[in-house]
């Protein structure tokens, strides 16, 4: 399935996150820990160009701490500055230190003149990434809107909190998908629109990734001894143990596709982590 996803919406927010940039002293730039590489905006190259960024792995709850130190040193070793934050826990300290990191040199220069300033950011990543989620975290309070969608921030938003502004922005993604992997890795974590993938066949891709990568996450979800040969034979596997049944008893492949996809995403399936650096950042190196 050839997957691409480039609403109007997000041409006219990559604008207005260009224009505003030169209000912000640094990047807040949130990957999902399960895909790292593939959160990484070839468009977001010029916002990060000149300005201090930090990089925040979202959603650590969801993979193994383990696979994220890889991709910590990876990223160290580029010379970025990196936070890990679990943003439905309302802990994000890791992340306001290290926005206060990594404009540091603001900071300085003002105390040095006996003057205290606010941190001014703007929160950037692909739709469904955590971005609201953070902010509010780190407000302490529901100032944005947040939810298990992509696109649900549409325009701009401000909120202050002691020592920090953040600007939220909508989730954007980019004009063409060279490599569909990422593109397929994006639909995984919910970052493209439902409305413009076929679930069936994106659940399908899935399974063969999961069969390659994690087939004892399968096996374990749905009570199976072992996975069938074809990628439509284990989401009938699926569909058998979760009684998804259309009209007449066969299988409801339609409705086990979100199923599967679902138990992904709210980590039902284990602590799955699609990418690791070895392949991940060096598309990272050649993107930016
Ligand atoms: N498991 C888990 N879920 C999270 C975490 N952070 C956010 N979420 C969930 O991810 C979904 C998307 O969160 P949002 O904050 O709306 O994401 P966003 O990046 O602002 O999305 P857009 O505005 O659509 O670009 C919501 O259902 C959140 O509850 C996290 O650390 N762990
Ligand atoms: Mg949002």
């Amino acid at each position: 399935m050839y997957i691409q996803w480039f609403p109007g919406h997000m041409t006219k927010a990559i604008r207005m996150m260009e224009e505003n940039l030169r209000l912000v002293d640094a990047v807040v730039y949130v990957l999902d820990a399960r895909a790292v590489g593939s959160c990484i905006n070839p468009l977001f190259q010029k916002l990060i160009a000149g300005k201090p960024a930090l990089f925040v792995f979202n959603k650590c709850d969801l993979v193994e701490a383990r696979d994220l130190g890889a991709w910590e040193r990876a990223f160290a070793a580029e010379g970025r500055v990196t936070a890990r934050s679990v943003g439905i826990s309302g802990d994000c300290s890791e992340v306001v230190a290290g926005v206060k990191a990594v404009a540091a040199a603001k900071l300085d220069r003002f105390r040095e003149k006996g003057a205290t300033v606010n941190v001014r950011t703007m929160v950037v990543g692909v739709p469904n990434s955590g971005k609201s989620t953070i902010i509010n975290a780190v407000c302490g309070r529901a100032k944005t809107v947040t939810g298990d969608r992509p696109g649900v921030t549409r325009g701009k938003q401000w909120v202050s909190v002691d020592g920090i502004d953040l600007l939220d922005t909508p989730g954007t993604l980019w004009g063409k998908f060279e490599d569909q992997k990422v593109a397929h890795h994006l639909a995984y974590i919910g970052s493209i629109r439902e409305e413009v993938l076929d679930v069936a066949e994106l659940a399908c891709d899935f399974a063969a990734e999961l069969k390659e990568k994690y087939p004892e996450a399968l096996l374990s979800r749905y009570f199976l001894s072992e996975l069938a040969e074809t990628p439509a034979e284990i989401l009938e596997q699926v569909a058998q143990a979760r009684g998804c049944k259309a009209r007449g008893g066969a299988p409801d492949y339609d409705r086990a596709a979100r199923l599967l996809l679902d138990d992904f995403r709210k980590g039902r399936l284990g602590k799955l982590m699609l990418e690791k650096p070895e392949s991940g950042v060096l598309k990272f190196k050649n993107r930016q």
